[in-house]
């Protein structure tokens, strides 16, 4: 296994510098949209494209890697929704478990599945803990992993269930309000849970705005992730970016 993005994850924490993660949704992205896309990828510094989602129905995941691969070098990390989200080019994949839940195919069923081919591959893998939080509506990946979100005002529970998750072993911890989410998770949330937990933090779900995005890394999110305000307006990511990058000049 080779460590190069988890270890520029890390470094990034290390000195305090927020990241920020494009992710594709491969079922909506056309050639030319993922041209576009990386145009203005390559112009905001993003530092990773995930790519994946609770349910495709396109089959284009493949192509969507390959598409990627071929036309930047912003590096690809897949963020599967199941054991057949797998390809070789990516330059990594979140290993998930959904440690929110208590699926346990999601726990552990699918993980088996993956990991034999994931090996073949030699494909870089990031143990992460994964959590649903409530953010206001049902989104796909409550509605697809069957498992009931952390309530939004409980942030004992996100605490103790990131640390179960630090304390098994996990690299990463995910925090998702799910994608489309009504509400991003709160900074009380995230803030409690990096005061807790020394993981990487990554924040996605419901993130519209720069302003939002910039109170998220300094509650203490270390990756944040953003896909449907993007696919609105994809000139969003540069103004994200910079409120973001600001934070380690005027913290
Ligand atoms: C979902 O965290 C991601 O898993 C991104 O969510 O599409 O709402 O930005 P959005």
């Amino acid at each position: 296994m080779t460590t190069d993005i988890y270890q520029s994850i890390l470094k990034a924490k290390t000195n305090k510098v927020k990241q920020i993660a494009l992710l594709v949704d491969p079922d909506k992205s056309d050639e030319m949209y993922i041209n576009k896309l990386i145009a203005f990828a390559l112009e905001s510094k993003v530092d990773y494209l995930f790519v994946g989602g609770s349910l495709l129905t396109e089959g284009k995941f493949e192509e969507c890697i390959e598409t990627l691969k071929s036309q930047t070098k912003i590096p690809v990390v897949i963020f599967p929704g199941n054991n057949l989200q797998i390809h070789p080019f990516a330059d990594a994949i979140l290993f998930l478990s959904l440690i929110s839940g208590r699926n346990p195919d999601l726990l552990i069923g699918q993980q088996v599945k993956a990991a034999p081919l994931i090996k073949q591959y030699g494909l870089e893998y990031i143990p992460t803990g994964y959590m649903l939080i409530d953010g206001g509506n049902i989104t796909s990946v409550q509605y697809m992993s069957n498992t009931t979100p952390i309530p939004a005002n409980k942030p004992d529970i996100a605490v103790a269930t990131a640390l179960a998750g630090q304390m098994l072993g996990l690299k990463c911890i995910y925090m998702d309000a799910g994608s489309g989410a009504n509400n991003h998770i709160s900074e009380h949330m995230i803030s409690k849970v990096s005061e807790q937990v020394d993981l990487p933090i990554i924040i996605g779900g419901g993130i519209r705005t720069a302003a939002d995005a910039q109170k998220i890394a300094k509650a203490g999110a270390d990756i944040i992730v953003v896909g449907n305000a993007i696919e609105k307006n994809a000139e969003l990511i540069l103004e994200m970016s910079l409120a973001i990058k600001d934070l380690v000049l005027k913290p």
